[in-house]
């Protein structure tokens, strides 16, 4: 049987991976989760794209927001405001347990991997779901106002900065979770979700041992730009302040020798013959579960396609 890898980030490559635990079992799908958008926050370890993963997987998620649970209700929050404290990273009451709770077992002596297992078995999640690292590493946005958090520039200054480049503090220093680098022994292909590829999925690309590993195996990406536009956050954007046209094409190239597969939409068909790489044309825009469940269908069975 084989064994895929899916790398995942944010709330696109969320949509994805719900569709890939529908049409993959736990035993045939690893995810891996970046954790280049944790921070500190109020003293909670807060880790906002496992948390996205793990509530999607659990049906828990927010769908208005993309991010934290529903049925959320806001009172810790609106009276830390008329406290005076922070209340800019919006931090729901049910959410908040769920923070308390993997800072305690951190402060225990729990490996992030190890807290992310336990939350995922506690709320009925059949499928794995590792960090990429157990250690820190933390995106950094170079702006044309200087370097900030992540958290800063996406949540408290809403992605308004314009970007100049971006670094992972914590990458010397950082290695493969022990679930992922174990899974990579016996891997026959990886998905890179339709995640930010500069925020969501080059951290994890930036693990030591993790461009070596996908080397040797076939690699598809789906491409989280449709005609022109990222279906949710900054992706084009960034782009454009990058100085690199805001396309499908340029993620391919951004992704460049490690990719063997791409997955357009339907809106970027003209261009599946001008790419370095094998494509296949699809509708990648996934507004129901149905649509999240068929993309992740196309993209297996085009990985399966090329394995061999
Ligand atoms: N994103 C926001 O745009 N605004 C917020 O107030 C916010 C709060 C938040 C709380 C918990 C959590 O797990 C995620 C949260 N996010 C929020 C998303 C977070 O900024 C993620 O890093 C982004 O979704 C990018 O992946």
């Amino acid at each position: 049987m084989a064994r895929y890898l899916a790398i995942t980030g944010g709330v696109g490559g969320a949509k994805l991976a719900l569709g890939l635990a529908h049409v993959l079992t736990p035993d045939e799908v690893l995810f891996v989760v970046n954790t280049g958008d944790d921070f500190e926050h109020l003293g909670l370890a807060i880790s906002p794209d496992l948390d996205t993963l793990t509530y999607t997987l659990a049906d828990l998620n927010n769908t208005e927001l993309g991010w934290g649970r529903r049925d959320e209700t806001w009172q810790c929050l609106d009276t830390l405001a008329e406290l005076g404290g922070e209340s800019w990273f919006r931090l729901g009451d049910r959410d908040l347990a769920l923070h308390f709770h993997r800072t305690q077992l951190l402060r225990a002596g729990a490996s992030l991997s190890q807290v992310t297992a336990e939350i995922a078995r506690r709320l009925g999640i059949r499928h794995g779901l590792a960090p990429m690292s157990d250690q820190p590493i933390r995106t950094i946005v170079h702006t044309a106002k200087g370097a900030l958090n992540f958290q800063h520039y996406f949540v408290r200054d809403r992605c308004a900065p314009a970007v100049t480049g971006f670094h992972f503090d914590g990458i010397p220093s950082a290695r493969l979770s022990p679930v992922v680098a174990d899974w990579l022994t016996d891997c026959q292909g990886v998905i890179i979700c339709p995640s930010n590829p500069f925020v969501s999925v080059d951290p994890v690309l930036a693990v030591p041992g993790m461009r070596e590993a996908l080397a040797r195996l076939p690699v598809v990406a789906v491409s989280p730009i449709v005609d022109g536009m990222a279906i949710k956050g900054p992706t084009a954007k960034m782009m454009a302040e990058l100085k690199v046209p805001a396309t499908a094409a340029q993620v391919a190239s951004h992704y460049g020798e490690l990719l063997t597969g791409f997955v357009l939409d339907e809106a970027d068909a003209a261009v599946h013959d001008t790419l370095p790489v094998r494509t296949v044309v699809t509708r990648t825009v996934m507004l129901t579960l149905q649509d999240r469940i068929d993309l992740a269908r196309v993209t297996v069975e085009f990985l399966q396609s090329l394995a061999h």
